[in-house]
């Protein structure tokens, strides 16, 4: 399909699904309610310190993670979204402890993995904050259609809120940046055609967690440093894995001896993250096999997590596999 700068969101999304003779339209329709969603949560953090949505809500989720306002709020202008398109047999999210099932859902081919606000413990100090999203075929009556590879999603996706807000996703037909015009309220395409760098110069690694590491993941940073490659950590997943995409290098949450499993959650952080990853010409791993290859087993699962530039990652899982 012949991707023009400048088209509008909408616009897009109808295109893609042209090429699709059968195609029912009901994933179109998911896309654009997911864009309208994120517009709402969007304008709520270009305020977010002027009207009542910064702080805490008193209530621990079932990560033991303090719910921040804005993570219900966004959590719930999304489901309502969602579901009143009737496309969703369920939505499963970082914020809910079991996944919700619609009641005009009943017949909706689709399933939904959601973080409604990665990285919300950044938004009072006005760091990038964003959205995840993953989408699945339903393939059960009950919350299995949840438990499937990150290979077999039909959609992902993520709205970054920095500096701009963009939406970046991907049908499986390589990954498409669209950058929200607020003086039209449309996203535009802004960056077509995302392709990852062959290799980076950057890495983002919590290295406040170096003594806790594996000697592997040790000696991985210690390679990179003497390479002169530059630490980048933002502490929100999203904006390291935005950054990672457009200028390459290297994003890792590993497992170390108090995260057993890692940090990052499967459903709603490691698979669409590492879907657009592998369509844009990367790689994303757990350390041992491609995270897209991972059968979940329950909706807030952990793993350890690697993605990044092809020639990047193939020198670390090399050193991780020297052990
Ligand atoms: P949530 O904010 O969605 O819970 O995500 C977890 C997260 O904030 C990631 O975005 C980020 O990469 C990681 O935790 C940071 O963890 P740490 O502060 O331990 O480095």
């Amino acid at each position: 399909m012949r991707v023009q700068k400048g088209i509008d969101l909408s616009r897009f999304i109808l295109e893609e699904e042209r090429r699709y003779p059968l195609a029912s339209g009901t994933l179109s329709r998911i896309l654009i309610s997911i864009e309208n969603a994120t517009k709402i949560i969007s304008s709520h953090i270009r305020k977010a310190g002027l009207v009542d949505v910064l702080g805490k809500v008193g209530r621990i989720n079932v990560q033991g993670e303090e719910v921040q306002k804005l993570d219900e709020l966004a959590n719930n202008w999304l489901v309502e979204h969602l579901a009143s398109t009737g496309d969703f047999f369920a939505v499963a999210s970082e914020e809910m402890e079991k996944a919700f099932f619609p009641a005009n859902g009943s017949d909706g081919k689709y399933v939904i993995s959601l973080d409604p606000l990665d990285g919300s413990s950044n938004v009072d100090v006005n760091i990038s904050v964003g959205t995840i999203f993953s989408i699945h075929k339903r393939i059960s009556d009950d919350d299995a259609s949840f438990l499937q590879e990150g290979r077999k999603q039909v959609a992902a996706g993520y709205v970054i809120y920095g500096s701009s807000t963009m939406l970046v996703y991907s049908t499986g037909n390589g990954v498409n940046g669209f950058t929200l015009d607020p003086a039209v309220g449309s996203f535009i395409l802004s960056h077509p055609n995302i392709k990852l760098p062959e290799r980076g110069k950057i890495y983002a690694f919590n290295e406040s967690n170096y003594k806790r590491w594996s000697n592997g993941i040790r000696r991985y940073v210690d390679t990179v440093k003497e390479k002169g490659y530059t630490l980048r950590y933002v502490a929100s997943m999203i904006a390291d894995v935005h950054r990672t995409l457009l200028k390459g290098g290297i994003f890792a949450y590993p497992a170390d001896n108090v995260n057993k499993n890692g940090k990052i959650r499967i459903l709603y952080e490691a698979n669409p993250l590492g879907f657009l990853i592998e369509q844009a010409g990367g790689i994303a791993s757990n350390g041992n096999s491609s995270i897209l290859d991972v059968k979940p087993e329950s909706l807030h699962q952990r793993t350890p997590i690697f993605m990044g530039s092809k020639a990047d990652m193939e020198e670390l899982l090399a050193i991780l596999k020297e052990g």
